[in-house]
């Protein structure tokens, strides 16, 4: 068993980004140090695409003078090396939940968390000023310009640009509303999703929390109204290091896992498949109707093409020894189908993968979630 680094890891991003949230929580859990730094633009934009590949938040430095990126290879690569407390459970079905949920939480709730921080005027009045003092100090321009320049950067990079016109609005809330409910349901029953302690699916989802719908002032407010139990997980999330992993997780699958997981299935997996298929005509923008929701326009993205077929793979190994004992259909196998996961799947045929497309994570990433326009 590998001993924690002597020195804390240098975490470069920002305190109020999603992913950088999203690995604090992993290193606090794991009783990981590691000191947080302000990403400095525009100077550092060219030296990522350098040291990782792209220009994303967070990297990671490493005492050997390694960099990394990509929140969810890097907690893989962490695990390996830091095996004691670990995130994954050992059932290859709570495992596999784990993959499903963070994925989710990484890939689909990124656009409802930027859309309330970008599109109320609260929201992109705290971001803005936060923004341009904290990774923009450097850059010679009025504050008011730079405040300017992070709003029109932001929106057209991930809401208005990226599918979310007036008309969505009231269906990307509602599928927000939609998760608080569920979530509130869980936390009623059990402190963390899966259980007693946290586990990978926790860590994926305070991607979306800790720094947005519990910090912006819009979706923190419905947050201390409609779901304080969520905001509770939250905290209990961040005051978590490893002497919390203690108790048990939930044996079998809950109710309210699945519902979850349908959740999941009718809009984050159905958005997926559309994406291959925009991909596959090499279509730079796609319009998708998603559990109810037309997003018009929004961005293709070949990384999403790669999350699907990581998660094909995570099954393929998690169930590589039922299927070598030749049983027909693994327990996972009748949760995926009945929560309606199964068939999307697999639905597409020859994923659009480019040749050994991101093999190098998390020390060199060869495409970006979506791009902004920069
Ligand atoms: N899949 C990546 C996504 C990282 C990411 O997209 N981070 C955002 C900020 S929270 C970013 O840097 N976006 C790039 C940009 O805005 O140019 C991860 O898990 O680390």
């Amino acid at each position: 068993m590998s001993d924690l680094p002597p020195r804390p890891l240098k975490l470069r991003g920002s305190s109020i980004s999603y992913f950088t949230g999203k690995m604090e929580n992993y290193f606090r859990l794991k009783g990981i140090p590691y000191q947080l730094e302000a990403m400095d633009f525009p100077s550092e934009v060219k030296r990522n695409r350098e040291r990782v590949g792209v220009s994303q938040m967070p990297v990671v430095g490493l005492s050997d003078g390694r960099w990394m990126t990509d929140t969810t290879k890097m907690i893989q690569w962490f695990e390996t090396e830091y095996p004691q407390n670990p995130v994954v459970p050992e059932d290859p079905v709570l495992a596999y939940i784990c993959y499903l949920l963070e994925d989710w939480a990484d890939e689909w709730w990124w656009r409802p968390a930027m859309h309330y921080r970008w599109y109320y005027e609260e929201g992109a009045r705290f971001a803005s000023g936060h923004l341009a003092r904290e990774v923009a100090s450097a850059l010679p321009l009025p504050l008011f310009i730079k405040r300017q320049m992070l709003r029109r950067r932001q929106r057209s990079g991930y809401t208005s640009g990226d599918g979310i016109a007036k008309g969505t609005v009231a269906g990307v809330e509602a599928d927000v509303a939609t998760l608080f409910v569920s979530l509130e349901r869980i936390f009623k029953s059990r402190p963390f999703l899966l259980g007693d302690y946290p586990t990978l699916a926790d860590i994926g989802f305070a991607g979306p929390f800790f720094r947005h719908f519990a910090l912006d002032p819009i979706p923190l407010q419905i947050l201390r109204h409609t779901a304080p139990r969520t905001l509770e997980w939250v905290m209990r999330l961040w005051n978590s290091n490893p002497s919390s992993v203690q108790g048990l997780l939930v044996d079998g699958v809950p109710d309210d896992i699945r519902e979850l997981l349908r959740h999941m299935a009718r809009g984050y997996l159905h958005y997926l498949n559309a994406n291959v298929e925009a991909t596959k005509k090499g279509d730079a923008r796609f319009t998708a109707t998603v559990d109810g929701v037309t997003y018009r326009q929004a961005r293709s993205s070949q990384y999403r093409i790669w999350c699907l077929d990581e998660l094909r793979k995570h099954y393929r190994r998690l169930t590589q020894t039922e299927i070598e004992k030749g049983q027909e259909a693994s327990d996972l196998e009748c949760l995926l189908r009945e929560t309606g996961i199964w068939e999307s799947l697999w639905a597409e045929t020859n994923l659009p993968l480019h040749e050994d497309q991101e093999s190098r994570l998390p020390f060199w990433a060869d495409s970006k979630m979506i791009k902004a326009n920069e």
